[in-house]
């Protein structure tokens, strides 16, 4: 990677110029976050703190650490899940973003694909033998084969990509809108799709997603939280809330939010982590509510 491109990524406060500039161009900016096309179909609401805390008959946990795990600090999370063993990881930013298998406990990679300077990646997951990954609006999905990392397959579909999972049979998907779409493994066509709620309303802004037992846990983009999502009905089951877990809040500001959630197969606790932290933190659950 050239050294201009890496220094791009390196969280630290004289880049971030920089790396603002690199997200208006992916279309972020307030001014298209405001037009008419955003955000995507489904709606959204912000989620606060407050109306987190409000909601009392919503189950909320929090954590403690009880791992952590190396992670590339030039990898601007876009996708993680654990599958045998292994973390496949996909990472954006134009220029910067690529597809990762790396061992969880040294971090060392074993297989690595980068995009197309052109592509924003976003959303990974792996079924029956392939890996699938989205793109941000480019409308363009990949897949690979698992275990050569040989690319298999380009294909086209209409909203953005942002988070993606699958229950063992459909592709999962999020836009960044409350919506989550079931989608044909081979096709890509929706097959249904559910609005996630809270007890007030909509909640959007879902982006990494992971899929366990029937639920789906979402990062919700640009908070300390993350969803547990009753896979059937869009009905959040609890809440988690990962305040304090940034491990230097003063550096890893915006963009480089938590994202990324899987569950360690060996173990059944969850996996998080954020856009270019140092760590992958697993983690015990503790309700409070
Ligand atoms: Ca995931």
């Amino acid at each position: 990677m050239p050294a201009h491109m890496r220094t791009l990524c390196a969280p630290r406060r004289n880049v971030l110029l920089g790396m603002t500039s690199a997200l208006v161009s992916a279309g972020l900016s307030p001014e298209l976050r405001a037009g008419t096309n955003w955000p995507p179909s489904g709606g959204h609401v912000e989620l606060t703190r407050e109306r987190v805390k409000r909601q009392t008959s919503i189950p909320l946990y929090r954590y403690r650490v009880a791992r952590t795990y190396p992670h590339d600090r030039m990898s601007y999370t876009e996708g993680l899940t654990m599958v045998d063993g292994s973390i496949y990881e996909g990472t954006g930013l134009y220029g910067q973003s690529k597809l990762l298998q790396w061992d969880l406990e040294t971090g060392r990679v074993l297989n690595h694909h980068d995009l197309d300077p052109r592509y924003f990646g976003e959303g990974v997951t792996v079924l029956n033998g392939a890996i699938h990954q989205m793109t941000y609006i480019e409308n363009t999905r990949y897949t690979y084969d698992q275990r050569t990392f040989r690319r298999t397959g380009e294909f086209r579909y209409e909203t953005q990509g942002w988070g993606l999972t699958n229950d063992g049979v459909h592709l999962i998907s999020s836009n960044g809108s409350s919506a989550i779409m079931f989608r044909d493994a081979q096709t890509f066509d929706v097959v249904r799709a559910v609005y996630v709620t809270d007890d007030i309303g909509p909640v959007g802004f879902l982006n990494e997603l992971e899929y366990v037992d029937g639920a789906i846990y979402a990062n919700v983009w640009q908070t300390d939280f993350i969803a547990k999502i009753d896979a059937a009905t869009g009905k959040i089951i609890s809440w988690i809330d990962l305040g304090g877990l940034n491990p230097s809040p003063s550096v890893l500001i915006y963009p480089f939010v938590l994202n990324g959630v899987t569950v360690n197969t060996h173990t059944g606790r969850l996996i998080v982590t954020g856009k270019c932290w140092p760590h992958l933190y697993e983690i015990d659950l503790i309700r409070i509510r």
